[in-house]
């Protein structure tokens, strides 16, 4: 809205059309591997039935804190989320004082301070995060890429490990502002076999700065390929615990945002809470190409645990076309983008969904129709 009134204000003021904003001059650049048509570049078509919300800022305290990230601006340059624009999950819990020496306790009786931590820190490479709660009315900002340093959990834990088999990782959740929608008390349980598998790590900077407090300072885990709510921020205990542990407040909170069947009562029986691979278009540009009017619909494909992951996609009733992945991802961690041309046949509504061209990927939200855009000829 903001970006449309300041246009209309440049129009009447200056009689030229002006604009901070150079997205709407100018496209950003093509997706080096894609085929790109060239043409006349005459801005961006918006997405509609999404709520008008800020994007790129923090709002609200505590729990109810929210940044939704803009994705409409990816771009395969900057395929990491500056950590100012990463999306935020609540925020700083403000009875936490950041003086107090940090210790993480082990168990009953063992502990690791912060330091020990700091000390063996390297780079974990580039992930992923996406809040389970994601949703359509907020763009699906809650979904940004970092690359992280840390230490594996495992080998932190690997001298405190018994015969027990699963961890419960909490985080402190004190927050002076009650939440109008969340439980506080952030904790979930893994087996150490998931942990292994997953590349679980602790985490103490982001994209080379120190964690911000609102990611989680001092120290955050990362669970690469599961949702948000398992990486647990401000980790402050960490305990060995047995097969029938109940599920916590928040594993119950999360069941089924992470495709849980029901709310399973014991910790054992919750699923993993990986993210299947997932498309969706972030933006769709219109371009005038030999006189002729040309969409491009550009996108992300995230999750899932196979980097080379074709899809085919669905605009309102035309044929369903098969896209080549031009910008394949580096891993499954974290997200690649795609483009595909389109030519609007008559002026309408146009909702896009996509699909896993080999079928026998799971791919439980697209199977829903979960991230389906719409889009205005
Ligand atoms: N202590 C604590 N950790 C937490 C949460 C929380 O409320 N408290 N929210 C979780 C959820 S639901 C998500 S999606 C991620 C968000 O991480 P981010 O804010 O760094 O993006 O943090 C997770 N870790
Ligand atoms: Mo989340």
């Amino acid at each position: 809205m903001i970006r449309r009134r300041d246009l209309l204000y440049g129009l009447l003021l200056a009689g030229c059309s002006s604009s901070d904003d150079e997205r709407e001059d100018a496209p950003l650049p093509p997706l080096a591997g894609c085929p790109s048509a060239g043409g006349t570049y005459r801005g961006l078509v918006p997405f509609v039935d999404e709520d008008d919300i800020p994007l790129d800022v923090a709002t609200g305290d505590g729990l109810d804190g929210r940044l939704f990230t803009d994705l409409s601006t990816l771009q395969e340059s900057a395929l990491v989320t500056p950590n100012e624009r990463f999306y935020i999950r609540t925020r700083y819990p403000d009875k936490l004082d950041p003086t107090r020496p940090w210790i993480i306790r082990i168990g009953q009786s063992a502990s690791i301070p912060l330091a020990d931590i700091t000390a063996r820190v390297r780079s974990m490479g580039v992930t992923l995060l996406e809040c389970s709660g994601n949703a359509g009315s907020a763009h699906f900002g809650l979904l940004s890429a970092a690359e992280w340093t840390g230490v594996p959990l495992l080998e932190l834990l690997e001298p405190h490990l018994g015969q027990e088999t699963r961890v419960l990782v909490s985080g402190f959740d004190e927050h002076s502002q009650p939440s109008t929608r969340s439980v506080p008390g952030a904790s979930w349980v893994f087996t150490v076999d998931q942990l292994r598998a997953a590349g679980a790590f602790l985490a103490t900077g982001m994209n080379g700065a120190p964690l911000p407090p609102d990611h989680g300072a001092p120290v955050r885990l990362v669970m690469p390929g599961w949702y948000g709510c398992t990486c647990i921020k401000w980790v402050d205990t960490i305990e060995f615990v047995r097969d029938d542990l109940p599920a916590t407040p928040h594993m119950r909170e999360f069941a089924s945002r992470t495709e849980q069947i029901g709310t399973p009562e014991r910790a054992a029986d919750y699923l993993p809470a990986t993210i299947d691979l997932t498309a969706m278009p972030i933006r769709v540009e219109r371009w005038t190409v030999a006189g002729k009017d040309q969409l491009r619909i550009i996108g992300v494909v995230w999750g899932g645990d196979r980097p080379d992951s074709d899809l085919v996609i669905n605009v309102g009733a035309t044929a369903p076309t098969r896209i080549v992945s031009c910008t394949p991802r580096t891993s499954a961690r974290t997200w690649g983008l795609w483009s595909h041309a389109f030519a609007a046949p008559a002026p309408g509504r146009y909702r896009v969904t996509l699909r896993s061209a080999d079928a026998s990927v799971r791919t439980r939200r697209l199977d829903r129709s979960f991230y389906a855009r719409t889009f205005l000829v």
